[in-house]
């Protein structure tokens, strides 16, 4: 089995947590894109209700065509379950995210969740997060002296470029990588960064998940 094998595996187990009825968010990334597939099939063999709060313009898209109702975060009530995608979860069930550069607004969408689910293949688990660079959103007026800062203090800062074009998120905003290699506490990190003026958003996503499906070879695994 590969990694596309053992994300299909999470994707299609994540969406037995799906009830009709629900208003769902949806991540973004490649383990989500069998998530909202299944979600798809499910929602025509069953005939179910669901309306879809998407995380990216990507996301919206692919659901949309496959038939899911899809609803901004502010047309919508409350949000029941979100399910997304994560790039590095530690043992203490915090993870960093945005590697798909649209971690603010789904970290938008999970703060205004009444559950949280990560869906990961078996590679994302980590001891100590840093090791994935850390995404951090950062509006692009002041971003060259922000950069300068990170780099002060050792954070190995890369702007996150195509070709030599910066690129920018939803929000038109720019993403800078930090290079953390093992992160200390990432709490202290996360507001370390918040109280700099022009960061916009990071991609710690701290106490936020209450389960994690985990794509191993033999199954998955249900971590809550
Ligand atoms: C998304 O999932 C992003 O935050 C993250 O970069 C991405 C990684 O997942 P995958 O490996 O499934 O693309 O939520």
């Amino acid at each position: 089995m590969n990694q596309d094998d053992l994300k299909k595996i999470v994707g299609i187990e994540a969406v037995k947590y799906i009830q009709d009825g629900m208003t769902v968010g949806l991540g973004t990334g490649s383990t989500v894109k069998y998530l909202v597939e299944a979600l798809g099939q499910r929602i025509k063999d069953e005939h179910l209700t669901i309306i879809g709060v998407p995380t990216s313009n990507r996301t919206a898209r692919r659901a949309e065509q496959l038939g899911i109702t899809v609803k901004d975060i502010d047309e919508v009530d409350h949000i029941d379950l979100t399910i997304d995608g994560a790039d590095q979860i530690d043992e203490h069930y915090q993870g960093i995210k945005g590697g798909g550069i649209a971690h603010l607004r789904e970290k938008i969408v999970a703060i205004n969740s009444r559950k949280n689910i990560w869906i990961v293949d078996e590679s994302k688990l980590t001891k100590q997060l840093g090791s994935f660079p850390l995404p951090v959103e950062v509006i692009p007026y002041g971003s060259q002296q922000l950069f300068k800062k990170f780099k002060k203090r050792g954070y190995n800062p890369k702007f996150r470029m195509d070709g030599n074009r910066f690129i920018l998120t939803h929000s038109k905003n720019y993403i800078i990588d930090l290079g953390l290699g093992k992160m200390g506490d990432p709490h202290k990190l996360a507001k370390n960064l918040k109280d700099m003026t022009g960061v916009v958003e990071h991609g710690l996503f701290l106490d936020l998940v209450n389960t994690i499906i985990v794509g191993h070879e033999d199954g998955p695994e249900i971590i809550q």
